[in-house]
């Protein structure tokens, strides 16, 4: 028995008790249960089923296996009896200490539903936006019907034009109307806010939620400062409430700032911060996925919107394209299914996610779509700067219109052979794809690349911006 020693961890301290060194037999490990040394203990906790007086040498079998009984391999009968005072050396505290076996359990959540969810997706999210931008695209995901969605502030101001209801808004109260750019008073807000956030978090969301993505604005100082923060609340959260591995659970979307927003140092040098810093903490497999959205490319892509729809439309198109996503994957095509695990594998393969949408004009020849889909996929991503050939996995889905579906020969094939186009493009990431049909008059290309390297040609932009000295 004493080589066994060297196996058991602290817990074997139990086995010293007197009563377990004086018996003549070796006994069974004893496990304590109550603090009441000899007592007739009630069972502690619901799988605690033997009492301590009543612990019975006979007893073999055990449905808990406790860590006592992994480290000494030759104990088979298990009890659980409190130990007894039994002589003047009783070591109050060597039984006391190890009896912290509850933390061994989950703890028994109550379902709590939270606000509920008008969506039809295969993965039931929850949204926490910081700042004025994470605030204004979780509110287009809340348009969707993605209710479970939570804006956090340094000011009123902002959490004032809103729609959402006020029960879903936090304000970081830090005493000052907003953060001003400056990322450390974002930081400290959140530093300050943490508990109450939880708690907002737990009754906005419940707990039936799959996975969490916080949102922000990269350049800004509440959402940059607070989404390291945030993205700690939002893993507490979710192992509050029993998800297994938040690091692949936990997500973030990103905007990157304008070419004229970084021309101040000050936005460039805070959002180079922030996206270089994500962009590891993505690589190393702490978040999943980094959803990037340059503002800058798409306002680009789409010119010609005014001042008052700028905003809006760049929210609802990234909100509208990360539920097309959500929501094919839910539904069976009688083509080709995008499967929730299809999906499931694109955003937990960590790294940076870049989504975008190409119109087909050309369906009919094989080549003119597989070379539509080729040319237009990086004008078309929502963001630039990456190097397509590091992703890992990607999603592409086709929807074409009934009437396409049906007159069109060989649709199927060409669009097979842009998917391939696709893989190549992606040095030969695993595509997932999908064929679904839809009641326009058109072929959409739907594109989702993830587990791909940060944006580095994009970062080294905005950090030579953060350098240049005003006066
Ligand atoms: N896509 C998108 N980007 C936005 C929106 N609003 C702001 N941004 C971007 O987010 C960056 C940060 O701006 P805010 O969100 O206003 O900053 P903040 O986090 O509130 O920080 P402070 O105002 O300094 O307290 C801006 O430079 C913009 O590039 C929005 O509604 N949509
Ligand atoms: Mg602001």
């Amino acid at each position: 028995m004493a080589g066994k020693k060297s196996h058991t961890s602290a817990r074997s301290t139990k086995a010293k008790t007197p009563r377990a060194r004086s018996s003549a037999k070796p006994r069974p490990a004893v496990e304590s249960t109550s603090p009441k040394a000899g007592a007739k203990a009630k069972p502690v906790t619901r799988k605690q089923t033997t009492t301590t007086a009543k612990a019975a040498p006979k007893v073999t079998a055990r449905k808990r296996q406790t860590t006592k009984a992994k480290s000494t391999p030759k104990v088979t009968a298990r009890k659980h009896t409190a130990p007894k005072a039994a002589g003047k050396d009783f070591d109050f505290n060597s039984w006391l200490l190890p009896t912290l076996e509850l933390e061994h359990y989950e703890p028994s959540i109550e379902e709590e539903a939270g606000v509920q969810d008008h969506i039809k997706g295969s993965t039931r999210f929850a949204w926490l936006g910081a700042g004025q931008c994470g605030g204004r695209l979780v509110k287009s995901f809340y348009d969707l019907g993605y209710r479970k969605a939570l804006a956090v502030n340094t000011t009123h101001h902002d959490l004032d034009l809103l729609e959402i209801p006020a029960s879903q808004k936090f304000l970081m109260d830090i005493g000052e109307h907003g953060a001003g750019k400056d990322m450390e008073r974002g930081k400290a807000a959140v530093e300050q806010h943490s508990q109450e956030i939880l708690h907002s978090a737990r009754k906005t969301f419940g707990t039936q939620v799959d996975r969490i993505m916080v949102c922000f604005g990269a350049g800004g100082g509440t959402g940059s400062g607070s989404v390291k923060g945030l993205i700690e609340v939002a893993k507490r959260y979710a192992r509050y409430i029993g998800i297994k591995d938040p690091n692949k659970k936990v997500g973030c979307i990103m905007t990157l700032p304008t070419t004229g927003e970084s021309s101040s140092p000050m936005v460039a040098q805070n959002a180079w911060q922030v996206a270089t810093d994500l962009s590891k903490m993505a690589s190393k497999g702490e978040i999943s996925p980094l959803i990037i959205v340059d503002n800058d490319k798409v306002g680009k892509m789409y010119p010609g919107m005014t001042v008052r729809n700028f905003w809006p439309s760049i929210n609802n198109t990234v909100a509208a394209l990360f539920d097309i996503f959500n929501r094919l994957s839910a539904m069976s095509s009688r083509y080709t299914s995008f499967d929730p695990v299809d999906y499931h594998s694109i955003i937990e393969s960590g790294g940076c996610a870049i989504m975008g949408l190409t119109k087909v004009a050309q369906v009919g020849d094989k080549f003119a779509l597989s070379q539509a889909v080729k040319k237009n996929l990086e004008k078309t991503l929502l963001a630039g700067g990456f190097n397509l050939r590091s992703a890992k996995l990607a999603g592409c889905i086709a929807v074409g219109g009934k009437k396409l579906m049906t007159n069109v020969k060989g649709l199927q094939d060409n669009i097979d052979y842009a998917f391939d186009v696709l893989s190549e493009v992606t040095g030969n990431a695993t595509i997932h794809r999908g064929i679904y049909e839809d009641n326009r008059d058109s072929l959409r290309v739907y594109t989702i690349i993830g587990g791909m390297d940060a944006c580095t040609a994009r970062l080294e932009e905005l950090k030579s911006r953060s350098a240049v000295t005003v006066g």
